[in-house]
């Protein structure tokens, strides 16, 4: 499919694995709607990725904020034809030191947000009969890692939320993809973790390049779902 003329919408775009996603789209011709909770860095992201990108920043586990944006992309005419689901949060820590908060958090984050945003976008990709959403997911949907239970539990609920929302709309046109990244180089590693092991992660420009060779795929194609690990496997 070619990616011009369509526009993006990518959540958790200020940094990692969302940003090299935003500035991959752009890079292959699409628009794309920047948002996070950190406005002044979209700000500067926006105006480095120019007249192709806007950002629209939004906490996407507060429903309101997900449907003020939405309107905010329409208003000025930045309409999403597609969204990527990518932001996400985890704390990684055996089940019994995890602080209650921290379980909200993952889930308001990493499963409702990711709801909240497919169901900002998906009325209008149905009256168009055209529409891409792809939920940057994790390996830790489909294998069991010690120190993400929640975590894991997230992004598998996401899994199968996409897997029975994709029964519903693909007939109507809508390609819903599911990516199952490994271990990252990323700011959702500490600073101790990186340092480690950092040798042994995809770069976020790795991930971001499946993410768009999946959705330059003809139209008449609908990958389903890519798992993408590291070239020596898991951590
Ligand atoms: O993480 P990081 P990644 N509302 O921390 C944003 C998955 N994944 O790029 O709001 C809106 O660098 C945050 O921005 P800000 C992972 O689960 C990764 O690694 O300004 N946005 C930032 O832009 C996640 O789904 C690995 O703080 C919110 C972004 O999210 C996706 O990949 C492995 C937000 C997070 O950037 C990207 O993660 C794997 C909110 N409430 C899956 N909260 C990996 N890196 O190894 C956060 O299996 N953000």
């Amino acid at each position: 499919m070619d990616l011009a003329g369509e526009a993006f919408w990518v959540t958790g775009a200020s940094r990692g694995i969302g940003k090299a996603i935003a500035e991959e789209l752009v890079r292959c011709g699409a628009r794309v709607v920047l948002s996070a909770r950190s406005a002044e860095t979209l700000e500067h992201l926006a105006d480095a990725l120019g007249a192709a990108a806007m950002a629209v920043p939004c906490d996407v586990s507060d429903p309101q904020q997900v449907e003020r944006a939405y309107r905010q992309m329409e208003t000025a005419g930045w309409q999403p034809t597609g969204l990527v689901n990518n932001a996400g949060i985890g704390n990684f820590q055996p089940f019994t030191e995890l602080p209650l908060e921290a379980v909200q958090a993952m889930v308001a984050v990493n499963l409702l947000g990711a709801m909240y945003c497919t169901a900002a976008v998906l009325p209008s990709m149905l009256e168009r009969k055209q529409g891409t959403i792809v939920n940057i997911l994790s390996v830790a949907a489909v294998t069991p890692f010690r120190h993400a239970t929640v975590y894991g539990a997230t992004k598998a609920g996401l899994q199968m939320f996409a897997d029975a929302l994709r029964a519903e709309v693909r007939s109507e046109g809508i390609r819903v993809i599911n990516v199952l990244p490994g271990a990252t180089a990323t700011d959702i590693w500490s600073p101790e973790v990186l340092e480690r092991y950092q040798a042994q992660m995809m770069s976020p420009e790795s991930v971001a390049s499946a993410v768009v060779a999946l959705l330059q795929l003809p139209a008449d194609s609908h990958p389903e779902m890519l798992i993408l690990r590291p070239g020596q496997g898991d951590l």
